[in-house]
């Protein structure tokens, strides 16, 4: 635990656009592997094999690593991608988030929140009661980074995952995301769903709630993809908080619990 850790991160473009990005705080020892396995995801992505791909490696030392837990996970199943967004919602809503503020996230999201139409490589900011996009650049937007497992809090996770069928990367480094962006007090809630077009299961979460999983929220094919994170505008120090979502780290050593899939009922 009071070792130094490489924060790893890795970002792949393809036609100068966003492709697929990866964040990793490992050891010594796991750095070549850890690298070898981001490098190979930007090579085998499913919207096609990276042309660009930067890495980052930057020694963090132990007094710089903040310690933290994994919101709870849950599954809500629901019939098609509408009343997945209908549910997502209705939860956000009874968060705290406006009726417009959730609106504007879901349309940015499904329209492509970048200027081009396409997905962004990172997260919108919105005010949780106008809706107004905070975000200083809209087409990179706020990048969650430097969050990782330990590898016991890993091993564990991918235990309990594999109970219910959930053991895959997207699931795993989304409620990790999701658990550092939760940990700002700025942010109130998070919405998103993929950018990939064979994945059509998002998230809303909450620190109440914890992270809320809906099979379907886009539908099969669809590559516009993306994040909200809701925050409240009023006296936001904006450039605090997107200092700690992008350089603090954190490494997470306690999961939470991994609750099984229930009817979603409105
Ligand atoms: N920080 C902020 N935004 C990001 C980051 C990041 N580190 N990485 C990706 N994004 C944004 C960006 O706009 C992407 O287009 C979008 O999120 C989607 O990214 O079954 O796979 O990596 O429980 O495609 C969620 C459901 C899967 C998992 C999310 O996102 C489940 C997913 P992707
Ligand atoms: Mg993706």
């Amino acid at each position: 635990m009071d070792e130094s850790l490489y924060s790893l991160r890795m970002h792949a473009r393809r036609e100068s656009r966003h492709l697929s990005g990866g964040e990793r705080l490992v050891g010594a020892a796991d750095l070549e592997k850890a690298t070898a396995a981001l490098v190979r995801r930007a090579l085998e992505h499913p919207r096609g094999r990276a042309d660009e791909i930067r890495l980052a490696v930057d020694l963090v030392p132990p007094a710089e690593i903040r310690h933290g837990r994994l919101l709870d996970l849950r599954t809500y199943l629901v019939a098609d991608y509408r009343q997945g967004r209908q549910a997502a919602r209705r939860l956000l809503r009874d968060a705290g988030i406006s009726t417009g503020a959730v609106s504007a996230a879901m349309d940015w999201i499904a329209q492509g929140a970048a200027p081009d139409g396409r997905a962004m490589r990172g997260a919108m900011l919105i005010d949780a009661e106008s809706g107004a996009r905070l975000e200083a650049d809209p087409a990179r937007g706020v990048r969650a980074s430097r969050m990782d497992l330990t590898p016991t809090a890993e091993a564990e996770l991918r235990a309990r995952l594999g109970e219910q069928g959930l053991d895959n990367s997207h699931v795993r480094e989304a409620l990790v995301l999701a658990s550092k962006v939760l940990a700002a007090p700025q942010v109130l809630a998070e919405l998103c769903w993929s950018d990939d077009p064979d994945y059509t299961a998002g998230y809303m979460a909450t620190r109440d709630l914890g992270y809320v999983r809906f099979p379907q929220l886009k539908p099969l094919g669809e590559e516009r993809g993306g994040r909200a994170f809701f925050v409240r505008g009023a006296g936001l120090d904006r450039e605090g908080l997107v200092a700690f979502l992008e350089q603090a780290v954190l490494l997470i050593d306690r999961i939470g619990t991994i609750g099984g899939a229930e009817e979603w009922r409105d």
